[in-house]
């Protein structure tokens, strides 16, 4: 279709939801069900999301398989048999695509088309959206479902672009995979991403480096074939399992005890951690309530982990530089296979770029202590912009043609991480100010996608054709939270909860911390109240 001016028309719809990730992909599942005529827009080749960017070697969730899954079909529950505890990505992406099968979801999802700008039409209460290579779609109600880890964060090293030799980033990995074989490889970066990769990479590189700014506590993963037994008794008890991890904080059906690490006798506490040690995984914080509160418990973790990295390294001095001195926990805690073992490799190397900074890249390696670390390529494991990034890569502008941006500029600001004020007819799944990325992000997006579907299914029956935070409700909303979330350690380091790896970002703990259960009910409260805290048309 072409307009008179050359321009080509915009495509209409009920709704247009951005992004194919497990978010997206449900939210296209619920408005079909309401019988919207909806279009999904993804950058990417594919469904999958996270799933589908983070190819790099290692790349694994590590909530456990049985939990990191849809449940809004007992069926699909039913069908689709994970086959260890912790789902590489191959898995996890062939999960996504045999959700896309079964629910013939991708005949309404346009791939390889990235959304450059939304604005809301004021006069016809709708969102138009246009891509950079200019198409444009239209619709009432908008839900950007873009994830909360996606927007990639590549730190502007001096020379960056000299280097001569192949650069990666772990959030956008080449999809045919890398042949690093016999090449000396630089890893910028120790979080969850590196601490899964650098194993797998040392294993296969000859010469590793690694550069560290702050030394990570990791547990063990004690990763593991499921066995049919145990996948069979799962699969008999989901709708039980399912119903306790909504009770748990995380969401995750994990072992959490109310008891205090000051108040438990040392000998208890110690068998206590060295139990959780040998389980593995993100359990091990749930084992006393006041780790993530009083400083003189959480030593008492922080401690023996230290203890564990300093049995585990032969090197004193990179045992040493590999203990971290933070709160443990108030950085996302990592869930690792050997990865502190591998630094007794011969062919690895650390380099603690904690108190004297990478200095550039040079066109042969990295330069930092006034030396250069020869490369053959760089894989930067630099994390994420995380939570905002990925809204504020698309010029979004709402009322009045305010940029959200703009009204972000001091730090996001949302009606339950699910609206923003002055922004109508649009919904952020698992946006900041929602739990999300301290939570099981299956079970946060699932219930997002179905408060975002019910209040929509309200607001037809309504006959509503506008619908907006208040801005009380959201500064209540965010002054609850901003409350909330001073009370937790976990907002007093530099996190990118807080937005400190990212150079100019406003310091602002962004996911909601009081935990899924309080949030859940106060969503469900809002909603019962007929949408309390909306200004509806
Ligand atoms: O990113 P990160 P990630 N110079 O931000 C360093 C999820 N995830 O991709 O800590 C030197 O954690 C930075 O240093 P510092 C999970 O939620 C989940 O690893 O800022 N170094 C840090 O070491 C996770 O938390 C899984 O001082 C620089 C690293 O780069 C989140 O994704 C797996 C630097 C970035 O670590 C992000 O993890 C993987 C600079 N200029 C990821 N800039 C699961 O298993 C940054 N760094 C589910």
């Amino acid at each position: 279709m072409a307009k008179g001016n050359g321009e080509s028309a915009a495509e209409e719809f009920d709704a247009i939801v951005v992004g194919a990730g497990f978010a997206g992909m449900y939210m296209l599942h619920r408005l079909r069900g309401l019988g919207m005529r909806t279009v999904v827009l993804e950058a990417g080749g594919d469904v999958g999301g996270t799933w589908y960017w983070n190819r790099y070697p290692g790349a694994r969730c590590d909530v456990e398989s049985v939990q990191y899954s849809y449940q809004f079909d007992a069926a699909l529950q039913q069908e689709w048999t994970w086959t260890e505890r912790y789902a590489g990505q191959p898995e996890i992406l062939a999960y996504a695509n045999h959700v896309a099968d079964r629910f013939d979801l991708r005949r309404d999802i346009r791939f390889g088309t990235r959304v450059a700008t939304a604005v809301f039409d004021e006069a016809e209460a709708r969102w138009e959206l246009e891509t950079g290579a200019g198409e444009r779609f239209r619709a009432r109600w908008c839900v950007m479902a873009l994830g909360c880890l996606s927007a990639a964060n590549l730190p502007d090293f001096e020379g960056r672009e000299s280097f001569e030799g192949p650069t990666y980033h772990t959030g956008r990995w080449p999809h045919g995979g890398v042949d690093l074989a016999g090449k000396r490889v630089a890893v910028i970066g120790t979080g969850s991403s590196a601490i899964q990769s650098i194993p797998v990479l040392a294993r296969e590189a000859r010469h590793l480096t690694v550069f560290q700014r702050t030394a990570n506590y990791s547990i063990p993963a004690h990763n593991r074939p499921l066995e049919p037994e145990f996948v069979a008794e799962v699969k008999a008890r989901y709708p039980e399992l399912r119903a306790r991890a909504r009770t748990m904080p995380s969401g995750i059906d994990l072992d959490y005890r109310p008891l205090s690490a000051l108040a438990t006798p040392e000998d208890e506490r110690r068998t206590e951690f060295e139990r959780r040690w040998a389980h593995g995984g993100l359990s091990f914080l749930g084992c006393f309530s006041d780790l993530l509160f009083e400083e003189d418990a959480n030593r008492t973790a922080a401690d023996f982990v230290r203890a564990k990295i300093a049995g585990i390294v032969d090197d004193p001095e990179t045992a040493r530089l590999l203990a971290p001195t933070n709160i443990i926990g108030c950085k996302r805690l990592c869930v690792d296979t050997g990865y502190y073992a591998t630094f007794n490799r011969p062919n690895v190397e650390l380099v603690d770029v904690s108190e004297r900074p990478i200095e550039a890249i040079a066109p042969g390696g990295v330069r930092a202590h006034g030396r250069e670390w020869p490369a053959d390529a760089i894989v930067f494991a630099t994390g994420f912009d995380a939570m905002t990034g990925a809204l504020e890569r698309i010029d979004i502008r709402g009322a009045g043609g305010r940029r959200l941006r703009d009204a972000w500029a001091e730090g996001p600001r949302t009606y339950l991480g699910l609206t923003v004020a002055g922004f109508p007819n649009l919904f952020t799944v698992t946006g900041p100010g929602s739990p999300s990325v301290l939570t099981n992000m299956l079970p946060s997006i699932e219930q997002h996608v179905d408060w975002i579907a019910d209040c929509l299914a309200a607001m037809r029956d309504r006959g509503a054709r506008r619908m907006e935070a208040e801005p009380e409700a959201q500064d209540a909303w965010v002054e609850h939270a901003s409350e909330t979330a001073s009370l937790s350690l976990r907002s007093t380091c530099s996190s990118w909860y807080i937005g400190a790896n990212v150079p100019g970002k406003p310091r602002v703990f962004m996911p909601y911390i009081g935990g899924l259960p309080a949030y859940i009910e106060k969503c469900d409260a809002v909603a019962a109240a007929g949408y309390g805290g909306f200004r509806i048309e």
